[in-house]
């Protein structure tokens, strides 16, 4: 029986990887429960049970949704600091945790953004059927949005040699910049080609994340999904800025 017990999309990255690092990095006993075989009650059925399910808390609204003993809890920011709490790779003390959450808020606004180009219009229609729009917001967000963000959070790294987002050691907060920097990599490569000199202490933070023993044997690992065109971050080139 695994300790944690995490409820995403099978196919892609995702929110979800935001958690999975913190999962990986601290060697938890966890489940990707949706990448069971349906038969082993996992499967997107898995999701459904899990949204719908009467467990006297509120419910979520969407995944990812984690179940830690009794608790189920959802939104990415919140699932974040409750299981980095738990697994030390938050600040112990009260700023510290508030610091990092306003981090992490932070990274879930540019997330909703780079998702919000190829579906500026409605979630739920298809990309070709707002690609024109797709396109203006694309551009926006590629040329002024993704550098604006990126600079706001190589402002907020410390100034420690190991040059990480909070204090002196790893939080999940690096773990994430990691995940959201190899994102707009995959989505928006010549904005991020254009930015990477601007951002020297993301760019070397992101390659010190992969670099640490345990990210580098999960990102080695099948647990690791690839980037696609059905998550957040899609690559569709003529939403990425011009040369
Ligand atoms: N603010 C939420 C957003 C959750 C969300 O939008 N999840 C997506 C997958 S990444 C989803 O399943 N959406 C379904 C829906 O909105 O109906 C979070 O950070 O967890």
């Amino acid at each position: 029986m695994a300790d944690y017990e995490l409820f995403y999309w099978p196919s892609i990255p995702g929110r979800g990887e935001f958690v999975r690092l913190i999962f990986e990095e601290a060697d938890a006993n966890y489940v990707d429960v949706a990448r069971l075989p349906e038969a082993e009650a996992g499967g997107v059925a898995a999701i459904r049970a899990i949204l719908e399910s009467n467990h006297g808390q509120p419910p979520g609204f969407a995944v990812p949704v984690v179940r830690h003993g009794a608790l189920v809890i959802s939104q990415t920011p919140n699932i974040c600091l409750y299981t980095a709490r738990h697994l030390d790779l938050a600040p112990a003390d009260e700023a510290g945790q508030l610091h990092a959450n306003q981090l992490q808020l932070t990274i879930a606004d540019v997330v909703t953004e780079a998702h919000d180009t190829h579906h500026p219009i409605a979630v739920d229609a298809y990309f070709e059927d707002q690609r024109d729009a797709a396109i203006r917001r694309g551009q926006f967000f590629s040329s002024v949005r993704l550098p604006k963000f990126l600079d706001y959070f190589e402002g907020a790294l410390t100034a420690t040699p190991a040059g990480h987002s909070l204090g002196e050691s790893l939080s999940y907060v690096d773990l994430s910049l990691f995940h959201l920097m190899r994102g707009l990599e995959y989505a928006f490569p010549r904005a991020m080609a254009r930015c990477r000199a601007e951002v020297p202490g993301l760019v070397a933070l992101a390659e010190r994340v992969a670099a640490r023993p345990s990210i580098a044997s999960y990102l080695a690992s099948a647990r690791r999904l690839g980037f696609n065109q059905h998550g957040i971050f899609r690559h569709y080139p003529e939403l990425d800025a011009h040369e």
